[in-house]
């Protein structure tokens, strides 16, 4: 695990965003964690978050001409991805986001900002069982754009439909890479490696032997 990995899921457990109790998930999964991207919801927070994601899309080496965030969730953390990439690493990029309703009046239709062409980077929370990311596929599909890659803050290295994590299935269907910030795995080597949130470890560990790969 790399040193902003470390600091990111800190810095996700103290302001709550990863959380442990008992979370039912889209998918119908009862999760002992669930994580909210909503809740880093300050300016700094949200300025760290960003600073992380553009972090790890520079680690990967991905190449991409335009960052998307799916409404609602996606928009912020693609506007602080865009933000970061700018102040912290010299790469001034357009990016866009789409309305969840179309607009009739106005400027009309459901995409906001820059064209959404080229190889298209999805700004995201969080990857399940890959159902959220399937339907921003088609809108990018719709554009006549392709997709570079996917950035998301944690990989819950859950089963998709099949054997494969959803993850691996997005990535083989799609052609393109998952990057996120951390995994799973991150996670339960940050637990058992700290006294106190260790106790939460046995009940995650068994959620990933029932869902995970
Ligand atoms: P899938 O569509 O199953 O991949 O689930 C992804 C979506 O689930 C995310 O975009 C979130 O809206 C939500 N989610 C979280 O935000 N955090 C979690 O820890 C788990 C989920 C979830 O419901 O699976």
């Amino acid at each position: 695990m790399q040193a902003y990995q470390r600091d990111f899921i800190r810095f996700a457990i103290e302001r709550g965003v990863l959380r442990f109790g008992q979370f039912t998930l889209k998918s119908g999964r009862v999760s002992p964690y669930f994580f909210n991207a909503g809740l880093f919801n300050s300016g700094s927070a949200l300025a760290r978050l960003g600073q992380c994601y553009a972090e790890a899309v520079i680690d990967s080496g991905l190449d991409f001409d335009v960052l998307f965030g799916p409404a609602y969730k996606g928009i912020p953390l693609a506007a602080a991805t865009a933000v970061a990439l700018a102040d912290r690493h010299d790469r001034d990029l357009p990016w866009c986001f789409n309305r969840k309703e179309a607009k009739d009046h106005g400027e009309g239709g459901t995409l906001v900002g820059a064209p959404l062409q080229g190889r298209v980077l999805i700004v995201d929370d969080v990857i399940t069982a890959g159902t959220a990311i399937r339907e921003v596929m088609q809108i990018i599909r719709a554009q006549d754009a392709q997709a570079a890659g996917v950035l998301i803050a944690l990989d819950r290295q859950e089963r998709g439909q099949g054997e494969l994590s959803a993850i691996q299935e997005v990535e083989r269907d799609f052609g393109m890479p998952v990057i996120s910030i951390v995994s799973l795995e991150q996670v339960l080597e940050y637990l058992a490696e700290d006294a106190v949130l260790k106790e939460h470890l046995p009940a995650v560990q068994a959620y990933r032997d029932q869902y995970g790969i």
